[in-house]
């Protein structure tokens, strides 16, 4: 395929429509996704199909008629590509050779075909037996003084069965060190709607869509991260629902959408509109904005109740259902309009419009993404939002409730299964209980507080049972010397990515199954488990040959690396593997809500696992659903340095451009957002260019502020003018992960505060870098910083 011009071009279709079927083509062909691998597209989220590795967004029924999502058709199209890694392509390549290609070069090479283990002397992979692999990684884990020295992470795809051995695996090893991708991504919600609603999950499941008439939608960008809710959206909106977007940039797919599902949608020019009201905070402005919707609900319930009118406040539920809601409107009393205005970066007018649109919705969803989750405040963000809805009585009835949009399509029933480094001591009894073994009591380490801990030598050996670690994470020098200071770093993977290449002294590259590939044991096919973000379970089954012979499914590396770890005398680790169904067993035994998984999961479509707050039973310590007060803060790292730096200072937040998943670049577009054939671009507001002395098209350079005396930089972007609100910039992930510093992270929720760092641009030093084949992180710029 002849390369793309790098080019900047607005987009004015609809979402999806035309365009995305155009896409879908494209990417077969570019994967070269051979005759029969085409047809299980057919077989995505289907009862006896697999579920859709793309996102966690719950199918109607898992039995609809094939959905169609250009997205979830990119996934499988890469996981089912013919092109191959094979040993003879390590043998070609060092690793120091394979690290000046970008993410997006690596990602397509293929799947990997065999087992390899680091050759330091030749710097490169070379093949090893899997017995030989899980020996090392018992020989290391052994060798450790104590179990803490190891940290064990998970990227959201791992199925329920894969998560759950390896977190007994992990926990018989002796640790609770489990690092994982929500530690990135909806810690807050995790963190955040236990304190007030007393679990960590969303309250409603698809069919409170065909009931609710307003939606909020936070912070996220279905269109291309969550393209099926924008079916779910359509609907809505033909109802007549008001769908209201509260986010900076408007997002293409919140405006319009054509659905490929819907003929006269793709006859119309200009699809259905989905969002009628734009509400747009600058970045991080989220929390004061919900308490200023907050306030004024309160106020004009104070007016209804003066009137003798209708209460606008759910007196009923707040005196039968919620603690601390006296102290909550008092905060809210107190809170200064002005600074509500300052800090949203929205004009009152608009505070009062959204909560006019609040107060007279009978039925509504809150749906929330990284828009919410990852700054400085997000758990109070989450928080207050969730007391929001419970002023009105919005959780735990049809139509109304709280949705976190979760990432990864079984990150939420990883959690579930016991991937957590704070597990309770219920969850550990039951655990030690089951499998007759005293576990770890202490909490361990999250994704930061691991890169941390390998920093100062506390973390030996790292395992990754999926996921790019190395790049997903922030402080990407950092994060490279950690990695690399590591005595052993393992991935359970499909394709090569940057982590395989920043690695420790000894490193395995360990081949895996994808989720749409036949997983036989012991002749039987096998089945997986995965929870979506509506706390649906259900099956999958793999449908595609395997891209290998020399693969093994996670389970089954879990269940031999645990077996050559610790022997078998308490857990018959290879038996496990060769049944899925007793994984299952051991769930049941464990958990609350998996009574006869194995018969429940034969319901086409599985079962809802259920959420106690969904039916207004509150699992806090009151028992009741409580109200949370926070205050606006004043003093934040963005705060200070605009003190210090005035106007000049801007806060970025990072996304996904519409051609990746996380770290996998599956092409150099986002065409919703008008950018072709690059990634290095900076969205900037027209005035602030020309506040700064810049032209777009100019490329700059981005440094952050932060008071550790490290500088974080990177080079040569190119600033594209883009209706962002002023004093806010846009760029992509991973790109700018050097600019995250390890240590600004969530408050009690240790995220990454990847949406809004503060930073300073200058102008690009280094020459223009070829966009198109620029590395995607420029790796070798990025490492001359390490320190
Ligand atoms: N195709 C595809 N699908 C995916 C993924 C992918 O990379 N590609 N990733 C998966 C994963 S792991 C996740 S977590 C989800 C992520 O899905 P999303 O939550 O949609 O994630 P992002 O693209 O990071 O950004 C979300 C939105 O937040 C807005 N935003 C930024 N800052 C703020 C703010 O301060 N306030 C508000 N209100 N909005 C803000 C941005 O403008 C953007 O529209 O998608 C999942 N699905
Ligand atoms: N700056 C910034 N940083 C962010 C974010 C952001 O918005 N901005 N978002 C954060 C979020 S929300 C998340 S969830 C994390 C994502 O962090 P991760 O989950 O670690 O990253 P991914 O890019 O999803 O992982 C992709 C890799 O997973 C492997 N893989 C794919 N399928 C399978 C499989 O079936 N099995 C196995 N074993 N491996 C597989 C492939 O090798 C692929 O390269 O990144 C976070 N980092
Ligand atoms: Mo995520």
């Amino acid at each position: 395929m002849k390369k793309p011009q790098p080019r900047i071009e607005p987009y004015h279709h609809p979402a999806a429509g035309w365009g995305a079927l155009k896409q879908v083509a494209i990417n077969l062909i570019k994967e070269k996704v051979t005759g029969g691998n085409y047809r299980t597209l057919l077989k995505q989220n289907q009862p006896n199909g697999f579920d859709c590795p793309g996102c966690a967004w719950p199918d109607r029924e898992h039995a609809s008629t094939f959905e169609f999502c250009e997205n979830g058709v990119k996934a499988v199209a890469a996981e089912a590509t013919s092109k191959r890694v094979t040993p003879q392509f390590f043998a070609e390549h060092t690793v120091t050779e394979l690290m000046t290609q970008s993410d997006y070069e690596l990602e397509q090479h293929g799947r990997l075909t065999d087992p390899l283990v680091y050759d330091a002397q030749a710097d490169r992979y070379v093949p090893i037996a899997w017995d030989d692999a899980f020996r090392l990684v018992a020989r290391h884990l052994n060798a450790l003084d104590d179990a803490n020295r190891a940290a064990f992470y998970t990227s959201g795809r791992a199925s329920n069965e894969a998560a759950f051995l390896y977190q007994l695996f992990v926990r018989m090893y002796g640790t609770n060190n489990f690092p994982d991708c929500s530690n990135m991504c909806h810690e807050a919600t995790s963190r955040g709607l236990p304190g007030t609603v007393g679990i960590g999950k969303g309250t409603v499941t698809l069919d409170d869509f065909e009931h609710a008439d307003t939606l909020l939608i936070f912070g996220q960008n279905p269109a291309t991260n969550h393209p099926r809710m924008l079916g779910e959206l359509r609907d809505c909106a033909k109802r007549g629902a008001t769908i209201v977007s509260i986010n900076p940039l408007k997002e293409r797919g919140l405006e319009r959408f054509a659905s490929p599902q819907h003929t006269l949608d793709m006859l119309s020019p200009s699809g259905v509109q989905i969002s009628s009201v734009f509400i747009r905070p600058r970045v991080g402005g989220d929390f004061a904005l919900i308490k200023g919707v907050a306030k004024r609900t309160l106020e004009l319930d104070d007016a209804a109740r003066e009137a003798g009118a209708e209460r606008v406040l759910d007196v009923d539920f707040l005196a039968e259902h919620t603690v601390g809601f006296e102290s909550f409107a008092a905060d809210l009393r107190a809170e200064s309009w002005d600074t509500i205005v300052a800090e949203a970066g929205v004009p009152l007018e608009e505070v009062l419009k959204l909560a006019d649109i609040y107060t007279k919705g009978k039925a509504v969803i809150a749906t929330w993404g990284m828009g919410i989750t990852q700054h400085k405040n997000s758990l109070a963000t989450v928080q207050l939002l969730s007391n929001l809805m419970m002023m009105r009585g919005n959780i735990g009835r049809p139509g109304a409730g709280l949705c976190p949009v979760r990432g990864h399509s079984n990150v939420q029933g990883d959690r579930t299964v016991g991937i957590e480094e704070k597990p309770t001591q219920a969850f550990l009894d039951r655990l030690g209980k089951a499998y007759d073994f005293e576990p770890p009591r202490e909490h361990g380490y999250d994704v930061v507080e691991t890169i941390h801990a390998m920093l100062e030598g506390r973390v030996k050996v790292f395992i990754g049972l999926g996921g790019n670690f190395s790049i997903a994470t922030p402080d990407t020098p950092r994060t490279w010397e950690a990695m690399r200071s590591c005595a052993l770093t393992v991935h359970v993977t499909t394709k090569l990515n940057r982590s395989h290449l920043v690695h420790g002294k000894d490193a395995l590259i360990l081949p895996t199954l994808g989720r749409t590939e036949i997983d036989m044991q012991n002749g039987v096919p096998q089945g997986v488990s995965v929870e979506d973000s509506m706390s649906m379970v259900h099956i999958s089954y793999g449908m595609n040959r395997p891209a290998s012979q020399n693969l093994l499914s996670e389970i089954a590396i879990v269940a031999r690396m645990a077996h050559a770890t610790l022997g078998s005398e308490k857990v018959d680790w290879l038996g496990l593997a060769a049944d899925y169904s007793k994984i299952r067993d051991g769930i049941e035994k464990v958990l609350d809500g998996f009574e006869n998984y194995n018969e429940r999961l034969k319901q086409p479509g599985g079962f809802h696992l259920g959420v106690a707050s969904r039916d207004r039973v509150w699992m806090t310590e009151s028992g009741k659903a409580q109200f949370v007060v926070h205050a606006i803060a004043l003093d934040t790292p963005i705060h200070r340095a605009r003190a210090a730096h005035g106007q000049q200072l801007m806060t970025l937040m990072t996304t996904r451009s519409h051609d990746q998943y996380n770290t996998t670049i599956y092409g150099l577009d986002d065409r919703y957002r008008g950018v072709y054939g690059q990634r290095r671009v900076l969205f900037a507001n027209r005035e602030d260019i020309a506040m700064l002395g810049y032209e777009p098209g100019q490329r700059v350079d981005i440094t952050s502020v932060w008071d550790d005396g490290v500088e974080r930089h990177v080079e040569d972007f190119l600033l594209v003018e883009y209706d962002i609100p002023r004093g806010c910039l846009g760029a992509y992930y991973p790109e700018t992960n050097p600019l995250v510093p390890l240590s600004s992270v969530a408050d009690g929720a240790g995220t990454p505060t990847s949406k809004s760092i503060p930073v300073l641009l200058s102008p690009a030093l280094s020459p223009a870098l070829s966009p198109a084949s620029s590395p995607a992180l420029s790796p070798t710029k990025a490492e001359t910083r390490v320190a």
